[in-house]
């Protein structure tokens, strides 16, 4: 059974709060990135917070060990309760972006495996391993694992164990289905299948049933 978390890659306030809006009662956690908060600006997350689900930053963090305290304490700061962060700097960078989300209350997702094609060049096999063990050392809450390769997902699990949580992307139109990893995952992240839905509630409200 896995959570379901939007991403709200939408632009500007009015149409980031018309499909959050839209699906109440629908989701378990919003995901924001560079498109909305480029858009808007960091306020956002004070508007989502009325649809009282956490909202996690995918910021994808990948600085020296300052710069990500300094990013980290701007999105708990703001209200958020969770950042995605790359691994690839090192783990004194890493270190920092998990240290800093628990020093403010919230938890920390590596990525470690990608789901588009091109993670393959370097985001995946054996660098995906590697980055996943770096974030169980580093303490983090869990990873991003991809649902477009579950069988890849699957593998990260067996090496994070059970105790670090999972947030899978690549359901919907990267041509994953929820059926290909809810048993790996603790939640799939849908962006365009949702928000470009017509009715995003209706679409919302049948991946959670899938993810279940
Ligand atoms: O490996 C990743 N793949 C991925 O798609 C890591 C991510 N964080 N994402 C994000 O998940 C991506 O940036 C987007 O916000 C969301 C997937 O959106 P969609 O393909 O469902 O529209």
């Amino acid at each position: 059974m896995a959570d379901l978390l939007l991403a709200l890659d939408v632009k500007g306030k009015a149409e980031a709060v018309r499909v959050a809006t839209a699906c109440t009662g629908e989701l378990d956690a919003i995901k924001i990135g560079y498109p909305l908060v480029l858009s808007t600006g960091l306020e956002i997350v004070k508007d989502l917070a009325k649809s009282e689900i956490p909202i996690i930053a995918d910021f994808k963090v990948a600085d020296i060990p300052n710069t990500n305290s300094l990013i980290c304490e701007e999105v708990f700061g703001a209200g958020c309760a969770g950042i995605i962060t790359h691994a690839f700097c090192g783990s004194d960078s890493l270190a920092a972006c998990v240290d800093a989300s628990h020093d403010h209350g919230g938890v920390c997702f590596v990525v470690c495996e990608m789901s588009h094609p091109g993670a393959l060049d370097f985001l995946s096999g054996e660098n995906a391993e590697r980055m996943a063990r770096m974030a169980k050392a580093a303490g983090a809450d869990g990873i991003i694992a991809p649902a477009t390769r579950p069988e890849r997902t699957a593998t990260l699990r067996t090496i994070i164990g059970s105790s670090m949580k999972i947030y899978s992307p690549g359901v919907g139109a990267q041509g994953a289905q929820p059926e290909d990893v809810k048993k790996y995952v603790d939640g799939i992240i849908v962006g365009r299948a949702i928000y470009e839905a017509a009715d995003p509630k209706a679409a919302a409200h049948e991946f959670r049933v899938r993810a279940r």
